[in-house]
């Protein structure tokens, strides 16, 4: 029997299952060097630990290694039901609350190596974490695309860590009863960009849609849709996809620099962001909390012939 330690923790609704002890040995070399050897050799892992029958499609895993840099906290790949990602922001916060739980960081300024590079967090002891994203920036601004049942949908393309086509004011409403609508209507943006060859830079897939309407509380700036690359919507209201938004807003001059926009998911949990701008470059900073859910060990029955997960 196979044993693989976890913990998870939700980020506004959105989990993080975070990889303790047991996981795959990837070796040495740069953080992005580690996940395509994960991605290579190692796939089965990613699938035992996030895909049915032990995880679902919602769940971010959080791969614990040793960080090159040993002045990081911790290094970190994470993936998901289909696959890895370069940057999470609600698996930072959940990640950071992790090692705290742990006592292997106290409230204080940490820094996380990732495949795209180093995350500098600030954690208060508890349950709150903000983080500096990497380098966001919008690639273009209303870009139209022909998007079948819905005709024309103009949208900016920007990265903050991943790639999305956001998409503003949505006039339909963003909430847990209309989430079956906004996948199918979201799958149909992203399979017309697909179509259409509009992609990010180097032909980057545009893997996050991005919907965007009214908050509900006053204090709120808006309320998000996000739809993840595994077909599951973001329960939170994405860490990456809020720095996509703050580089959109900045390149229109609609948020000056240490401005708060409060961005609500769609179940109406915020993120608080800002950026500052560093040698032109905008550099968001998202806050949000995170709680533990469970402590678990996994177990891999190799006479179980869906031992290694459902492959999606
Ligand atoms: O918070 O950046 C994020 C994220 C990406 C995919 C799911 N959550």
């Amino acid at each position: 029997m196979q044993r693989i330690q976890v913990i998870d923790s939700h980020t506004g609704g959105e989990p993080t299952r975070v990889v303790i002890s047991g996981g795959p040995q990837l070796g040495s070399g740069t953080l992005a060097e580690r996940r395509e050897r994960f991605r290579a050799e190692f796939d089965h892992f990613r699938r035992a630990i996030i895909c049915e029958p032990r995880g679902s499609d919602v769940i971010v895993g959080a791969l614990l290694c040793p960080p090159v840099d040993p002045t990081c906290a911790a290094g970190v790949i994470f993936f998901n039901n289909v696959g890895y990602l370069g940057m999470c922001g609600h698996g930072t916060i959940g990640l950071a609350v992790t090692l705290g739980h742990l006592g292997r960081i106290s409230a204080g300024c940490h820094r996380l190596e990732t495949p795209v590079g180093q995350i500098p967090f600030e954690y208060d002891g508890r349950n709150t974490v903000s983080l500096e994203n990497i380098a966001s920036f919008r690639l273009a601004a209303n870009v139209q695309v022909a998007v079948e049942g819905l005709g024309e949908v103009s949208g900016d393309i920007a990265w903050g860590g991943n790639w999305f086509f956001l998409v503003r004011d949505w006039p339909e409403p963003i909430s847990p009863a209309n989430a079956a609508k906004l996948t199918d209507i979201a799958q149909k943006i992203k399979a017309a960009l697909r179509q259409h060859g509009i992609t990010g830079t180097g032909g980057a897939e545009i893997d996050h849609i991005e919907l965007f309407g009214l908050p509900s509380e006053p204090g709120n700036h808006s309320r998000n849709f996000v739809l993840c690359p595994g077909g599951a919507y973001d329960r939170s209201p994405c860490g990456t996809g809020t720095s996509a938004k703050i580089a959109c807003l900045a390149a229109d001059g609609k948020l000056a620099p240490g401005k708060v926009w409060r961005q609500e998911g769609i179940l109406g949990s915020v993120f608080s962001a800002t950026y500052r701008l560093h040698e032109g470059s905008i550099l968001p900073r998202i806050a949000g909390e995170a709680y533990l859910t469970a402590s678990a060990e996994l177990l891999i029955d190799e006479g179980d012939s869906l031992a290694w997960g459902l492959r999606s």
